[in-house]
């Protein structure tokens, strides 16, 4: 059966709870689903009738291509003045021994370590401390441009932002053009969390609001910038505060269509001050993913980090709405490793993650930032006996 039969099976199947028939219906129309639709799904839905549902649409929108992209990240530093609760960075404030703060030589030095590989961005993260202001990155993001202009820039969050442009007295969109005519070039997802005050002030009550989060978003989008979005489950939160976060993300795209990308974060409880809060299970994760696939229509791709999650779950997750698994990594992110990514880090070469995507059937792209196409590696054959990143591309009249 492909994904419409299976779909449609659903929907005739008269054992099937009635309202997740009608969900089903709604899917098969290609209409939204609503907030209490939302909640239901959480509540109701089982793994195998979610990934019917999630696969149906994946399937439509991108049928087997699975993306991912070569890039690297800088964590200019380790410490940070907030003191999120689920985050192993900001107890290093008081730790500072620990602690790195990067200059400009610094983080231009990790740019020049890619010189002779074929990356095409840069994801720049990490926590805020004042010296890392305007002036600093407006530096940072010129220098890098003149080294390597053809590098994508996909630096900082709304985080980061709201201190900067604060402390440099300019309006959001002030201090993203002016970013913007730096260098910068696009926004990752994070900072956001949960956006439900509920659950943000017991978690992240210090950092910028959700709704300065959206804002900053939503400048960016107006400035022509195209950004992602995350959400951090699976701790404290419960399943309307998951749905209306993806609420409100639903919103803002219908104004702006200037997200791309929806990364669920998975919470990962090691080394801070929620510990004790247990993670949730694979089938959870699963179940989350596809439930994002359905919700967020107005989202072309939904993306599974797999340096957070393991290699198995990524593969799981393809057949759950997801259609991209991030970048090779040469080195984990240390804000996860810190919280507890486990073996599956350190970094997957190229061919890794191609074999990765090919064994469970689907069709490996290499894409830039913006979903261009770099290299379509469906017919790619690697040579076994070289390194990893060597590869025999067919041959193009
Ligand atoms: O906002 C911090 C998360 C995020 C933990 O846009 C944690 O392409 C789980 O947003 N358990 C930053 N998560 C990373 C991020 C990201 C990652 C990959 C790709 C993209 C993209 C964006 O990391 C933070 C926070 O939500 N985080 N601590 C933890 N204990
Ligand atoms: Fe700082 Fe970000 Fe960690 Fe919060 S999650 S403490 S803002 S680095």
């Amino acid at each position: 059966m492909d994904a419409t039969e299976k779909l449609d099976f659903l929907i005739q199947d008269k054992n099937l709870d009635a309202d997740l028939r009608q969900i089903a219906q709604v899917v098969f129309e290609g209409q939204r689903i609503s907030f209490q639709q939302g909640v239901l799904l959480y509540e109701r839905g089982e793994l195998g009738y979610l990934g019917v549902l999630a696969n149906y649409i994946r399937e439509k929108k991108h049928g087997d291509y699975t993306y991912f992209n070569r890039n690297f990240h800088i964590e200019p530093t380790n410490v940070c003045v907030y003191d999120c609760k689920f985050c192993a960075y900001s107890r290093l404030i008081k730790e500072r021994d620990q602690g790195w703060e990067m200059d400009v030589d610094g983080m231009m030095d990790i740019v020049r370590k890619y010189d002779d590989e074929p990356v095409t961005e840069v994801h720049i993260t990490g926590g805020v401390v004042p010296k890392q202001d305007l002036r600093f990155y407006a530096d940072f993001f010129r220098r890098c441009k003149e080294h390597r202009p053809n590098l994508h820039i996909k630096g900082l969050t709304p985080v980061e932002y709201y201190y900067i442009f604060k402390k440099a007295k300019l309006s959001h969109y002030d201090g993203l053009k002016f970013l913007k005519e730096c260098g910068l070039d696009s926004m990752p997802g994070g900072g956001a969390e949960i956006f439900h005050p509920e659950i943000r002030e017991k978690i992240a009550g210090d950092k910028c609001t959700s709704e300065q989060w959206l804002d900053i978003h939503e400048q960016a989008h107006s400035l022509g910038m195209k950004t992602n979005a995350t959400m951090l489950y699976g701790h404290i939160e419960e399943y309307r505060h998951r749905v209306d976060h993806m609420e409100r993300l639903r919103e803002l795209q219908d104004k702006t269509s200037g997200f791309q990308t929806f990364i669920p974060l998975k919470f990962r409880n090691q080394g801070h001050q929620m510990s004790h809060v247990p993670e949730v299970s694979v089938i959870e994760d699963l179940r989350n993913y596809a439930i994002a696939r359905i919700y967020l229509d107005n989202f072309e791709h939904i993306k599974a980090y797999w340096a957070m999650i393991s290699r198995d779950t990524a593969q799981l997750s393809l057949a759950f709405g997801v259609n991209d698994i991030d970048g090779t990594l040469d080195d984990t992110t240390k804000i996860y490793s810190m919280a507890g990514a486990e073996e599956q880090t350190p970094g997957m070469s190229t061919q890794q993650l191609v074999e990765l995507i090919k064994n469970v059937g689907r069709h490996p792209i290499e894409r830039d930032t913006l979903y261009g196409v770099v290299t379509d590696y469906k017919d790619v054959v690697f040579q076994e006996e070289k390194k990893a990143n060597y590869y025999s591309l067919p041959v193009v009249e």
